[in-house]
């Protein structure tokens, strides 16, 4: 292979001598050369020297005229490199140092460019496939060729100052050190870290040991035990239920000791409690072996059993999907273990992992991050090919969202399904995508399970040390199809008839330990005997296994219970001065801030809202709603794309010194000793930051947990949380939640994308009383909806339809007394017009309009306009569960009229085909003439509006008028009569 050195090498002829005197330059004066080669010579300093000055006695000192030229002390590496700027060594001058100087400080440069190659790129050539199917690439940066060493020269000495333990060594030596540390069974990623300080811990823990663990006898036989019983959990489902879906670990069983080191090493650098995420594959194994979930209780659930007490709420969900926890004990300390359950979809619960870790660690007050630690594992498939993935990273070290660093374990089994890793990622490894944060990455060969015990204890010491993100990628392989009903030969018949041949990870390490000595003969065949029996006990026992009990409302969630009754108020009125003490926190700033000239203004309206009581508009009754709370030591914690202002410039709940960009949050500053109040920006990510506030949520039910989308059309982007956690996981996992989204909507004519929250999807979601809906039409209302999620004995997700110009619109505003003693949450809102005489009695209506959101301010001043009085407008506020009692109640004023639903949405949007049958059965119910309620709104349409402003208020001006449009009263008979 051409050497670059032979071509255009900086390191021969006369760039050699540039070389060799850019370095002895370096030595007298590090400024003097450029920053790259600073970090480059960096790797001789000191000692170095020495090395130049024991040569032939020489005092080498920079000469004036030298082959740098003058002056020339800021060359960069590139230059030279790039053969530009070295100029031509003169042989006239006297060389300061002999020839065999040069030759050797060359040496020693050219086998420390090889050592940093192998840094590098080394993994590059490790063994990390157990089935030896990937050829390890050649790569000419690993070729001591490349740096123009020929065979001859490999057995000259060469100086490396103690880099790799070594002073002067051999380049064959070098080149043993560098294989056996760097391409071995272990291949280290890490020099894209950016934190020096981080790389040489990693370096240092990696050339230390030549990334070779240490293992006592008794540790080595810990590791075998942990194998054997990943194994034999596997072969003995296997026997007795051949066939059934299991998605079993066989060929990654090296993941059962690597896990079980995480949580050892973990607990004695303090971890107390583990949350782990992670897919089907291994899921039970790690049920049993990790978390210690009684094997009869996997036994019961496989003879299909359910998981908990047979009449147990829920739709329930299969075995693999299942959480569990549990407490395990290390050294005298105990670590708590959750198992979170998670959907089918690859990967989605990751940063629902992320927000329970960071609940978690509040509520243990692990301000450093050290207690609380999240786990998550993944296929080598999913892991590069799923989205949220780098959204996961991405809030790894946020403000609002770090968690002290997550490990990530890579089940790398190298295959995906029926798909190659050829067809699954363009990067070379599946674990590229950690490398956005910098994160050191271990790959290790599944076989070699000493080694991935090892990875498995620098990274968690990585992780503590640090508080950063570290991925351990364990290649393994899939010993049967993607479950065990599958054929696996139809698509990968060569890799399978090499998996048929290849001896089991627990049979190679018991050969192992037997060669060894560490273990008799026959001992590894005993331990199996022995776990065969602890498992045909338990098989036994597992025919007359009954769950006890369900754990769902323990800890943290004990004393709440299911949701009863139908109106299901809570308790949410606030006295007068509490709302004062708010509302004078929120609309004055120190003497000292310097508020934005327009912010100045906006406090001074919301002073002049608290001095009438009147006119609270919609950002005000939502300060007032969190600010209660905070001040009854609730936490509130708001997460969204630009909501501590807000999109719309309405919440200004963070407020900015325009001198030094300092902010200021009014909120936090209602009273000594009230609860915080949280509210981040969050990055431009909907699932990932959604999953985030789900999870936080599901651990902290005791907090007002929001999030807000930029637009409520964006929520789509985080649609697997909706269908998969937010609207079912009560259902199937008996977790409730009480995670409030608010969702901007309304059709103000902004175009197709800027109008709908596509309330009819989670509308159609609603069943099993799992969410509640609303589209709400007053400050207060809001206020109440929001206090109410925390002053109930449950939880239920709360999805909001929020305002956009309402926020601004003077009849979108309630009084300070709608907020104050002896107010609540209304599901219903009758007309106001009626009490103040603006309508005729009800026996007079002829119409009720039905409607919700935005729409009904455009039906009511239209109304006023034509000076309608036998219209009546009821605003049905929340639309699941759908508030039956009242709408009977109300509906049943007006037998009489006429019933309409009146929607801004197109008509296969918004809430009508929820609403249709649901009002046509309480209308036969209230035996009402009409017997079916009229839709009157936009046609049904496949984009949710028009981008025209001319045809949208075309549109809105039709539909109003069509919902105010009576037919003709018709003609008495003395009439017709006359006509006649
Ligand atoms: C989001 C999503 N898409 C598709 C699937 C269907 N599916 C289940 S497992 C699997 C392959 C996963 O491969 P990998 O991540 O390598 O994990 P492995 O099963 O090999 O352990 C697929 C495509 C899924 N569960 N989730």
């Amino acid at each position: 292979m051409a050497s670059h050195f032979e071509d255009s090498s900086f390191l021969t002829g006369a760039n050699e001598a540039y070389v060799t005197e850019l370095y002895a330059r370096f030595l007298n004066d590090p400024g003097a050369v450029g920053a790259d080669w600073v970090e480059f010579f960096g790797q001789l300093d000191g000692s170095a020297k020495e090395f130049l000055r024991e040569q032939d006695g020489a005092s080498w000192s920079p000469r004036e005229t030298s082959v740098l030229g003058c002056g020339n002390g800021g060359m960069s590496m590139s230059d030279a490199t790039a053969g530009v700027a070295a100029p031509a060594y003169s042989s006239a001058q006297p060389v300061p140092a002999a020839a065999q100087i040069r030759q050797a400080t060359t040496d020693s440069i050219r086998a420390l460019m090889l050592i940093r190659n192998y840094r590098v790129r080394g993994h590059l050539h490790a063994n990390l496939d157990p089935l030896g199917l990937v050829e390890p690439p050649s790569h000419a940066d690993l070729e001591p060729a490349t740096y123009g060493f020929s065979e001859a020269d490999m057995d000259r000495p060469i100086f490396i100052n103690y880099v790799l333990g070594l002073e002067t060594a051999s380049l064959r030596q070098i080149v043993r050190v560098l294989e056996e540390t760097y391409c071995g069974n272990i291949g280290v990623e890490y020099m894209h870290i950016q934190v020096p300080e981080e790389k040489s811990w990693i370096q240092e823990r990696i050339e230390g040991l030549r990334t070779q663990g240490s293992f006592s006898e008794l540790g080595k036989r810990a590791i075998l035990e942990r194998l054997t019983e990943a194994e034999t959990f596997e072969k003995y489902l296997d026997r007795k239920h051949k066939g059934t879906k299991r998605f079993g670990l066989d060929g990654g069983e090296a993941v059962v000791p690597a896990i079980e080191q995480i949580l050892k090493r973990g607990t004695q650098l303090g971890f107390e409690e583990l949350l782990i995420g992670m897919p089907h594959r291994g899921r039970l194994n790690i049920l049993a072996n990790i978390m210690n979930k009684p094997y009869r209780a996997i036994f019961s659930e496989f003879a299909g059993n359910p998981s908990a007490p047979e009449d147990s709420y829920g739709s329930g969900d299969v075995k693999y999907h299942l959480g569990t926890s549990s407490d395990r004990e290390f050294h005298g300390r105990t670590i708590h273990l959750s198992l979170v359950a998670n959907p089918s979809h690859l990967e989605a619960v990751n940063t629902v992992i992320l927000g329970k870790v960071r609940a978690k660690q509040r509520q243990r007050g692990d301000v450093d991050r050290e207690k609380v630690v999240g786990l998550l594992l993944h296929g080598d498939a999913a892991f590069p090919g799923q989205g949220i993935v780098p959204e996961t990273f991405d809030l790894s070290q946020l403000h609002g969202y770090q968690t002290g660093g997550t490990i990530h374990f890579i089940v790398n089994n190298q295959i995906g399904f029926t798909t190659n890793p050829s067809q699954s990622r363009s990067s070379p490894y599946c674990s590229d995508v950690a490398k956005m944060v910098s994160a050191p990455i271990f790959h290790v060969n599944g076989d070699d399970v000493e080694a991935c015990v090892h990875v498995a204890r620098i990274a968690t010491e990585y992780r503590q040390k640090f508080k950063k993100d570290v991925v351990i990628d364990l290649w393994c392989y899939r010993r049967h199809g993607h479950n065990e009903g599958d054929e696996p030969a139809f698509t990968q018949p060569l890799m399978y008839q090499t998996i048929a041949k290849h001896p089991t990870t627990r049979q190679i390490y018991a050969d192992r330990l037997e060669a060894e000595g560490v273990i008799e003969n026959g001992e590894a065949d005993r331990m199996i005997d022995r776990l065969r029996k602890e498992m045909d006990q338990d098989f036994e026992a597992s025919a007359s296994y009954k769950p006890n009990k369900t754990d769902w409302l323990e800890g943290k969630w004990e004393g709440l219970g299911m949701a009863t009754g139908e109106a299901r108020r809570g308790d949410t009125a606030v006295d007068m001065d509490v709302l004062r003490e708010i509302g004078q926190a929120i609309s004055v700033v120190p003497a000292n801030f310097n508020a934005n000239s327009k912010i100045i203004r906006q406090l001074e309206t919301k002073a002049r809202m608290f001095e009438s009581g009147q006119d609270i508009d919609w950002a005000t009754g939502e300060a007032l709603a969190f600010g209660a709370l905070l001040v009854e030591s609730t936490q509130v914690r708001l997460s969204g794309e630009d909501c501590r202002r807000g999109t719309f410039s309405q919440r200004h709940a963070v407020l900015i010194d325009q001198k030094t960009d300092e902010p200021y949050i009014p909120l936090n500053k209602i009273r000594f000793g009230q609860a915080p109040f949280e509210v981040i920006d969050s990055p431009l990510s909907e699932f990932g930051v959604l999953g985030f506030e789900y999870g936080y949520s599901s651990a902290e039910p005791h907090a007002l947990v929001m999030w807000e989308a930029q637009f409520g059309d964006f929520a789509n982007g985080a649609q697997v949380i909706i269908d998969q956690f937010i609207s079912s996981g009560e259902q199937k996992w008996r977790r409730m939640n009480g995670l409030v989204m608010l969702l901007p909507h309304g059709y103000e004519g902004q175009g197709p994308e800027h109008s709908s929250a596509r309330l009819e999807r989670y509308l159609q979601l609603c069943g099993d009383d799992n969410l509640q809906v609303c589209n709400l039409t007053t400050p207060a209302n809001y206020f109440h909806a929001l206090r109410r999620q925390v002053h109930r004995n449950f939880r239920k997700p709360l999805i909001l339809m929020t305002p956009k110009s309402l926020l601004r619109h003077k009849r979108c505003v309630s009084r300070l007394d709608e907020f104050g003693p002896g107010t609540t949450f209304h599901r219903v809102l009758w007309d106001d017009a009626q009490l103040t005489g603006g309508l005729q009695p009800d026996k007079n209506i002829r119409r009720v309009v039905l409607c919700a959101g935005k729409v009904y301010f455009d039906l009511l001043e239209e109304r006023e306009r034509r000076g309608i009085d036998d219209i009546y407008l009821m605003r049905v506020e929340q639309l699941y569960p759908l508030p039956r009692k009242a709408l009977l109640e109300e509906l049943g004023r007006f037998i009489k009229a006429d019933v309409v639903w009146c929607q801004e949405e197109s008509e296969n949007m918004g809430a009508w085909t929820f609403i249709d049958r649901r009002l046509e059965n309480l209308m036969v119910e209230l035996k009402m003439p009409a017997l079916r309620p009229r839709y009157v709104g936009r046609p049904g349409s496949a984009a949710p509006a028009t981008g025209l402003m001319k045809r949208h208020l075309k549109e809105q001006k039709a539909l109003v008028d069509e919902a105010l449009t009576l037919p003709a009263k018709p003609k008495t008979r003395k009439v017709l009569r006359k006509a006649k």
